[in-house]
């Protein structure tokens, strides 16, 4: 070991370490005979010298590993246990803070939280990032590689997941007592690999070389019930009581991800349960039902948490999926309750004062019905009372209007599972039943529609409904999302709770998806506007005054160039196909859904291949057309969907005939850190679905921050990044809402267009031949039939003239090299209302009455 290698003096340094931090998966350092671990943070000490001891240290003591056959995930962990040290230091002194003061508190409740990784960000916020990649390349590591050893954590689906992660950081760089509620999957989303094109899932085994930023708290293990029947006993007073017995016993045992914030020192938590089988609980099913039942059962303790459900649509019915639900829920909330009343002066009444719980969509509804459970039956509080404080605690957010997404559950199976919590939710609606007959006298239709159980058919509970009366508020995820929640989602609900609804526009946190993912083009904004930006996105506005500078323009350009240079590799090593960092980046990365409408995409490209065939000298602008999409595993059109974008694009790529001029890329594993790499190097963000059917989006925000121009509908938050980077800088196509509702109302039939529109019959007609598969017939006949037969849902038919038509445009406005760069500078100049920032402001001024508590 050199000299250098040593810390200057470790002898006054303060030990980071505090012996209630817990031990992590990975087992935590241990003090060393007596001699403190050194600080990096410690005044007049050379951070890169400290890190570096650190990290040796944890490699050696923690890890067990000798520097010489240490691998890059080893110095990962080793590093991150050393970034770990401070940020546990500041972890204990917010949670301190947030006692003393006995702070109100945001509990965000989430089944999903898509983190990605979280290295980078955490060197980035706690200031330690030049100081680690220095200690590592001092110690003969790549850095890069280093960074790349750390999976992803993977826990949600898309959109709502990754929401729940950019807010996390927000609540933490703003000083926000928070406390995140979520599920320990031990497998994540499903990889996804291609076989011949098509998709193909693996499972996401994230934890298996353990996970260094989870500290595991077995002494806040939590003990629910499940399953069962009701009972009714009698009190000393006559009164009847209901008892929930012959219950199924879970544990939930608690682990927890530091969330440092951004130039502060507050460390929130991130708490995720995982399930686990009691000893008792084993031996009750072994008495009734001998070894293998207990042994099935023991297994069902142990299966709750393993997997994220894959879909981001409603999968209904699934048991499993309400176990998880309810399980997450009432580990949650007993958690929750065992926080509030360890502080002496806090009691029921002072409970809604203090304790603020979001849910993050319907999926943990069921806290609404559980807390009533706990206040009538636990605590045997009268109706009303109860039914004050769990109004006065919860507020809902809703992602989706689509109908098939809204989440039922048959009565059935809710009467199987959580007898007494389907009890309460009639008592509920009884009660509701009650609102809604002195509002609207006699009119059964209201009250169908109102109802919380679906009666028609098959009966069902609708937690939309439920979440709706449990809640002060319910937010919509954009503007035009929020109008049509009020107007044709719920509204008989907004006539009965007037001012309940309101809008929150989502948000991205620039610290990753600026700050972090394109380090280029940060130093070239932080080079002319300093870098108080991270924190205050709105100051990228300063950019304005360069938009016309031919050399900012050119900085800004080949800071693009660069990144698309980087990705252009990325496609090469991943999908074997060479693009050219000249070419138009034209990106759709996103989930695969029929409403997001990958396939109109995909004959936009077929015919602009075959308007190439028919005159090889057409002179375009060379484009990569790239995507990124995970489908869920049973949707089969969108796995039909991907295979051709897949199998075109290989026909395509391999075709000498039109010289290179459109390529397309299919990056597999779509995931947090892939979006990094993709993100940075677009030129064109494809936000095309429907109108009326994307809530919000949250990928055209951070495509826009970067420097993407839009091509897209007037759907979700494209209206609102069109108001803010202005209507000349975005390309908007394509039928409004109103304009759908009319097609729909008026009878709408694609054969008319079909047989209207020359070029898109022809490549129609050519999907739907085995061109693309020769010798396999009908290889894309889902999806032929979806735009036909099934009465293209989705309209593609109906806007394929209008984009084609729009992209012309975009191809023209390329060839302006300057013009181009103006507006794309205009996009990332005028994107600060998307920062996450902003939207945490407005739910904590709004929604939450939360006011931020500075950790010194
Ligand atoms: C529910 C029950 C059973 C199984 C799965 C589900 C489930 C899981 C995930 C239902 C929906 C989801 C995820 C939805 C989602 O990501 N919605 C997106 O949320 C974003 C953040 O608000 C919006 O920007 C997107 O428009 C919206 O589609």
């Amino acid at each position: 070991m050199s000299s250098a290698s040593k810390p200057k003096s470790t002898r006054n340094m303060k030990s980071p370490k505090s012996e209630s931090t817990g031990a992590g998966t990975v087992p935590s350092a241990v003090q060393h005979g007596g001699s403190p671990l050194p600080h990096p943070h410690q005044p007049g000490a050379d951070p890169v010298v400290v890190m570096r001891a650190l990290i040796q240290r944890h490699l050696v003591s923690t890890l067990a590993r000798h520097t010489g056959s240490a691998t890059p995930r080893d110095w990962w962990i080793a590093t991150t246990l050393a970034v770990r040290d401070t940020i546990h230091e500041r972890l204990i002194a917010t949670q301190a803070v947030h006692n003393a003061q006995n702070a109100r508190r945001l509990y965000y409740f989430s089944l999903e939280y898509l983190m990605g990784r979280l290295f980078g960000n955490n060197l980035l916020a706690t200031g330690l990032y030049d100081a680690a990649k220095g200690a590592l390349e001092s110690l003969g590591q790549n850095f890069e590689q280093v960074r790349e050893a750390e999976v992803d954590m993977g826990l949600g689906n898309g959109g709502l997941g990754r929401l729940a992660a950019c807010f996390l950081d927000s609540l933490s760089t703003l000083d926000y007592p928070t406390l995140g509620y979520g599920i320990y999957y031990e497998f994540g989303l499903f990889k996804q690999v291609f076989s011949h094109g098509a998709q193909v899932e693996h499972p996401d085994n994230w934890m298996v070389f353990g996970d260094p930023w989870g500290i595991i708290r077995p002494e806040y293990t939590q003990e629910i019930q499940i399953y069962g029947r009701v009972e009714n006993v009698f009190d000393d007073r006559g009164n009847s009581r209901p008892r929930w017995v012959e219950t199924k016993t879970i544990l939930g045992v608690p682990h927890d991800i530091p969330i440092a914030g951004y130039g502060t020192k507050t460390v929130n938590l991130l708490r995720l349960w995982s399930s686990r089988a009691t000893e008792d609980f084993d031996l009750a099913a072994f008495n009734r039902g001998g070894y293998v039942e207990a042994v099935r059962e023991k297994a069902m303790g142990e299966t709750l948490s393993k997997v994220l459900y894959p879909n981001d649509k409603t999968e209904n019915g699934k048991e499993l999926r309400l176990v998880q639900q309810y399980f997450f829920v009432a580990c949650s909330l007993r958690d929750l309750l065992r926080r509030h009343f360890r502080s002496p002066g806090n009691s029921w009444t002072n409970f809604p004062e203090k304790v603020a719980v979001q849910l993050n969509d319907t999926h943990p509804a069921v806290a609404i019905a559980e807390l009533m459970r706990i206040l009538l039956d636990e605590h045997a509080m009268a109706w009303d009372p109860a039914w004050d404080i769990v109004t006065r605690t919860f507020a809902y957010t809703n992602h989706t209007l689509l109908p098939e997404a809204l989440e039922k559950w048959s009565v059935a199976l809710f009467e199987k599972v959580l007898p007494r919590h389907l009890q309460i939710i009639y008592q509920i609606n009884d009660q509701l039943m009650r609102q809604v007959e002195a509002r609207w006298p006699h009119d059964t239709g209201k009250k169908r529609v109102c109802s919380l159980i679906e009666e028609d058919g098959h009966k069902k509970v609708r937690m939309a409904n439920l979440a709706v009366v449990g809640s002060h508020t319910v937010n919509g995820v954009a503007a035009l999302h929020t109008a049509l929640l009020k107007k044709s989602l719920f509204p008989e609900f907004d006539q009965l709770y007037p001012g309940k609804f309101q809008n929150k526009t989502n948000g991205i946190t620039p610290r990753r998806w600026l700050y972090k993912a394109n380090p280029r083009l940060s130093a070239l904004i932080s080079d002319k506007i300093g870098h108080d930006w991270v924190r205050d996105l709105d100051q990228l506005r300063q950019l304005e005054k360069w938009v016309d500078d031919p050399a900012f323009q050119e900085a800004f350009m080949a800071v693009k160039r660069a990144n698309k240079a980087d990705l252009a590799a990325q496609i090469k090593i991943e999908c074997g196909v060479d693009v050219s960092p000249d070419a138009l980046f034209d990106v759709q990365i996103k989930r695969l859904h029929e409403y997001k409408r990958q396939h109109l995409n995909l004959l936009h490209i077929l015919a602009l291949y075959r308007r190439l065939l028919q005159n090889p000298a057409l002179d375009i602008v060379p484009r990569v057309f790239v995507f990124a999409a995970k489908a869920a595993p049973g949707y089969e059109l969108a796995k039909n969907i991907i295979r051709a974008i897949n199998v075109v694009g290989a026909r395509i790529n391999g075709d000498a005939r039109i010289s290179g001029k459109i390529k397309v890329a299919f990056l597999p594993n779509y995931r947090v850190s892939l979006a990094e790499r993709i993100i940075p190097a677009a030129d064109l963000s494809e936000q095309i679905s429907t109108a009326g059917k994307e809530a919000s989006g949250t990928g055209n925000m951070k495509l826009a921050l970067n420097g993407a121009l839009t091509i897209g509908t007037l759907d979700g938050a494209n209206v609102e990044i069109r108001e803010e980077v202005g209507e000349d800088n975005i390309f908007i196509f394509g039928l409004t809402v109103e304009e759908v509702e009319q097609l729909h109302a008026h009878g709408y039939n694609p054969w008319d267009i079909y047989h209207r529109d020359e070029e898109l019959r022809a490549v129609i007609d050519w999907l739907g031949s085995d061109y693309f598969t020769p010798g396999e017939h009908g290889a894309f006949g889902p999806l032929h039939h979806s735009l036909l037969q099934a009465g293209d849902p989705y309209l593609v038919l109906a806007d394929f003239r209008a984009y084609s038509d729009c992209q012309l445009r975009v191809d023209e406005l390329y060839r302006n090299r300057s013009a181009w760069a103006r507006q794309a500078i205009l996009n990332s100049a005028r994107c600060g209302k998307f920062s996450s920032d902003r939207t945490i402001r407005e739910y904590a001024n709004e929604i939450w009455k939360l006011s931020p508590v500075p950790v010194k």
